[in-house]
């Protein structure tokens, strides 16, 4: 029986509406072995279970946290302000605003609370962010993206073969 081991990536999310997105960046962290805790903490629903979150989560072994959120997005930029943790903000769409909403709320954040923020939906980016950040500490999972890096440019170079051969 294989041992797990502890979560170092919490991936959390304002809503389980937020989840078909977000469950990209826990599939993601699965291919490169890297254990995550998934859960749901809204900022505005549930202040005190974020408070207890973000304020426990160095104290818990998670080493970057991943948040997810649509509409006025404040989840990321609150983890932040309450944790010395890297803090991955994924903005959602979920809104009639597309996502634009959202993005502008996480990459806005005010000097001195960084928040990393990724493209709109994109969850699995935030985990290739988490994996590179966790990589600095970590041989062997920084050789894991070497190798993913390199997994792309082969992709690239087959596809470039196939047009060629059209
Ligand atoms: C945000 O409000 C969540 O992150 C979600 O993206 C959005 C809508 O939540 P639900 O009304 O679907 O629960 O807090």
């Amino acid at each position: 029986m294989s041992k797990k081991s502890k979560p170092s990536v919490a991936i959390v999310m304002g809503s389980d509406s937020d989840l078909k997105v977000m469950n990209a960046a826990a599939e993601q962290l699965k291919e490169f072995g890297v254990e995550s805790v998934v859960d749901i903490v809204s900022a505005h629903r549930t202040p005190d279970w974020l408070y207890e979150f973000a304020s426990n989560a160095e104290k818990n072994g998670i080493k970057v946290i991943i948040a997810g959120a649509g509409g006025a997005a404040h989840l990321p930029g609150m983890i932040a302000s309450l944790s010395v943790l890297p803090v991955i903000g994924v903005p959602i769409n979920v809104t009639a605003l597309g996502g634009v909403d959202a993005l502008y709320s996480i990459v806005q954040m005010p000097k001195g609370i960084p928040v990393a923020t990724v493209a709109i939906d994109n969850a699995a980016n935030a985990a290739l962010l988490a994996v590179r950040i966790l990589g600095v500490s970590d041989v062997a999972l920084q050789k894991k993206m070497h190798l993913y890096r390199q997994s792309l440019d082969d992709l690239v170079q087959k596809k470039r073969k196939q047009i060629r051969l059209k």
